[in-house]
């Protein structure tokens, strides 16, 4: 350390001792790795080429997730999870509506921070992949051959659900544990000033290995602490997870110094299958919760929003040798299993050292009933029975550790902004590399896992300040590639991302990329508004309600000529993009339209709602350029006003009545009351 470094460093301790976690940006003089062509070949994709792997970066506080390619940093895809998102219509057609159901009604945004890759064997499958609502706490699964959101299930008795959706290496569950404690049994009308007696941690383990049947398995009851992260034990390990947390002293104002002044808070150390075998035998409780449960049905398409009424509670006391507390220095934000299994490493954000645990050791003082004290049930092991060694001085203000598979470790300091590299076992740091600037999460491919896909990390930082062109006072978030192969780090890409890429995962792209759908197949839809050919489109009405069944195909829409709505009609809009080739979307969009659009994969019935307010005419057109002849591809709705005797009549286009004539079909619409005929 050189003098100046170690006056950072003490100057900024003293900082934290006043309470403010800082960051330290090392914004001036000259910036290193000016990019050689030795770097610059390392990110290149020539055009046409595909990279090596899919990356999957949490969006953050936009609650999507952005998908990149390795080693390129090309955006691929943004895909919409727990916000409404208008460049696909999440959130906004009837169809995915009921995804974004909550048990506090319509959630339109929320906050996602930790994407998860589904694990067979302890490794990435490529089937799904898993991220946490942070907010309104909820788990979502995305299907990695649609790269969509199918299944969403909301975490009870929570209050910011951050230590989710981490992953058991067999994949039967995924975690969420609250990070804000509340009260609970349910959460009710009690004064703050209760919190030591009334709020409540809990861990929640919920079954996730078959889609549309996501449950809470069961939730543990823990003291009312803030839980932040948590991993799965691996190999010798595995039956365990550890979940970090933070205000042992029960603080609920102030906690920027009332949360800070143990010198050690606590690592849950949980042996789930004592759990599962303590609620298979009948020692936890039915309590009452209500929770929302959301799935996409996979033959229409369409999102069912179901309420679910109780969950499954195990209180710690009722199930001895579950669960155990590891005093861990200080205010630990995230806790990292190595590929063996052995060592489960702390990032204690306001310690200075990396504590490490061993889990021999800690099998061995659970044995020797090495503890310290017990809470709520909890038997407290003694730090210096457990720990396997420390990491001196790895830097400032370490906070999450991924790793290499091949002996290395790598944590990233939010307060001295770079990501050091040190040796498991031996707990030497061997390399440091600077980053820009305040580093949260880093990312290895399969780093997390038993078996690192290594070659890579991704750093990804909180502050940007003057790493792009400027845009304003918010700049674009940044993520750095840095090479790991060898010995010493090399820093290879800066790209931006959008939103704040909490954490991400990655693997090889040959595990996913030939399992992609490619349009979803009209003959097997189940849409209870599906038109399979043009001669099945119409219009119905149903009181005030207006049908309209409608599809798209290069180059128009059948019908494209409406008469007959009236002014206080909801006019339902359901077109079916009857494409069935790879990439075609068609769009539609309606003059004043006030609340969403359409954008139509290949196969896809989608509805939209329109409650037309003045007696007019309305133009309509595909938003998707989808041929030479799609600026032709329009059509007008006339409305009149209530009342009027005009009547409902939608034609359909000549090709589509020739079709019906030459099979011998009238194209005659549904029979609802009022039906008009087609032209
Ligand atoms: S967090 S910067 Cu929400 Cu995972 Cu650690
Ligand atoms: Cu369809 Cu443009």
């Amino acid at each position: 350390m050189t003098p100046r470094t170690r006056s950072l460093v003490i100057g900024t301790l003293s900082a934290i001792a006043a309470g403010g976690l800082l960051y330290a940006c090392r914004s001036t003089g000259p910036k290193p790795g000016l990019v050689t062509g030795d770097v610059a070949s390392k990110v290149y994709v020539a055009p046409g080429q595909h990279d090596e792997y899919y990356a999957f970066l949490s969006g953050g506080f936009n609650g999507q997730v952005g998908v990149y390619g390795l080693p390129s940093g090309r955006l691929l895809k943004f895909l919409p999870v727990f916000s409404q998102n208008p460049e696909n219509g999440w959130g906004y057609t009837e169809e995915t509506k009921p995804m974004l159901m909550t048990s506090h009604g319509f959630v339109p945004w929320d906050d996602s921070h930790h994407p998860e890759l589904s694990q067979s064997n302890g490794t990435p499958d490529g089937r799904w992949l898993f991220i946490n609502g942070n907010n309104t706490p909820r788990i979502a699964r995305i299907d990695l051959t649609t790269f969509e959101t199918d299944e969403i299930i909301e975490i009870p008795n929570a209050g910011g659900g951050h230590a989710s959706p981490f992953t058991t290496p067999d994949g039967k569950y995924v975690v969420s544990a609250t990070r804000f404690s509340v009260p609970t049994g349910p959460n009710r009308d009690v004064p703050i000033s209760t919190y030591a007696q009334n709020f409540k941690g809990n861990l929640s383990f919920v079954a996730a290995n078959e889609p549309g049947k996501m449950r809470i398995a069961f939730q543990i009851l823990m003291p009312g602490y803030n839980y932040d992260l948590g991993h799965a034990g691996k190999g010798p390990s595995d039956g365990w997870f550890f979940f970090t947390s933070y205000n042992s002293e029960q603080a609920y104002e102030k906690l920027e110094q009332n949360a800070s002044k143990a010198d050690k808070d606590y690592i849950a150390a949980v042996n789930y299958r004592n759990a599962e075998a303590c609620v298979t035998s009948g020692k936890a409780k039915q309590t009452p919760a209500r929770y929302a449960h959301n799935h996409v049905d996979p033959t229409s398409r369409v999102a069912r929003h179901t309420m679910e009424t109780s969950v499954t509670t195990l209180d710690p006391r009722d199930c001895p040798n579950t669960v155990f507390y590891l005093p861990t220095p200080k205010s630990p934000h995230g806790v990292d299993v190595d590929p063996t299994g052995q060592y489960i490493v702390a990032g204690g954000k306001l310690a200075t050292v990396i504590p490490v645990h061993s889990f021999d050791k800690l099998q061995a003082a659970i044995t020797a009933k090495k503890f310290d004290k017990e809470i709520d049930g909890i038997p407290v092991l003694n730090y210096e029975s457990i720990v396997a060694g420390e990491v001196q001085n790895p830097g400032l203000g370490p906070l999450h550790t991924e790793f290499d598979g091949k002996g290395n470790a790598y944590t990233s300091m939010f307060i001295s902004s770079e990501v050091v590299k040190w040796k498991l076992g031996t707990w030497e740091v061997l390399d440091r590399i600077p980053v820009y600037y305040s580093v949260g999460h880093i990312m290895i491919p399969g780093g997390d896992s038993k078996a690192p896909f290594g070659k890579y990390l991704v750093a990804m930082n909180k502050i940007t300040k003057d790493r792009y062109l400027p845009t304003g006072p918010e700049l674009a978030q940044s993520a750095q590639l840095i090479d790991i192969s060898g010995d010493k780090m090399k820093m290879l890409l800066d790209f931006p991302t959008i939103g704040e890429p909490h954490y991400a995962q990655a693997l090889p792209a040959t595990l996913i990329k030939d399992k992609q759908v490619k349009f979803h197949q009209l003959a097997k839809s189940t849409h209870p508004h599906v038109v399979k050919a043009e001669l099945e489109t119409g219009i119905s009405r149903q009181g005030k309600t207006v049908h309209v069944k409608m599809a798209a195909i290069r180059s128009h829409f059948a019908p494209d000529n409406i008469e007959g709505v009236q002014v206080g009609d909801t006019v339902l809009f359901h077109v079916t993009n009857i494409e069935q080739d790879w990439d075609i979307l068609h769009g539609f969009a309606i003059l004043g339209a006030e609340n969403a659009e359409l954008i139509l994969q290949p196969g896809e019935t989608r509805t939209f709602k329109w409650v037309p307010k003045t007696a007019q005419v309305y133009p309509f057109y595909c938003t998707d350029f989808c041929s030479a002849l799609h600026q032709e591809m329009s059509g007008y709705v006339r409305v009149s006003p209530a009342g009027s005797n005009v009547p409902l009549v939608a034609n359909i286009s000549k090709k589509a009545a020739t079709q019906a004539a030459r099979a011998g079909v009238t194209v005659a619409q549904p029979a609802a009351a009022g039906a008009g005929e087609a032209r």
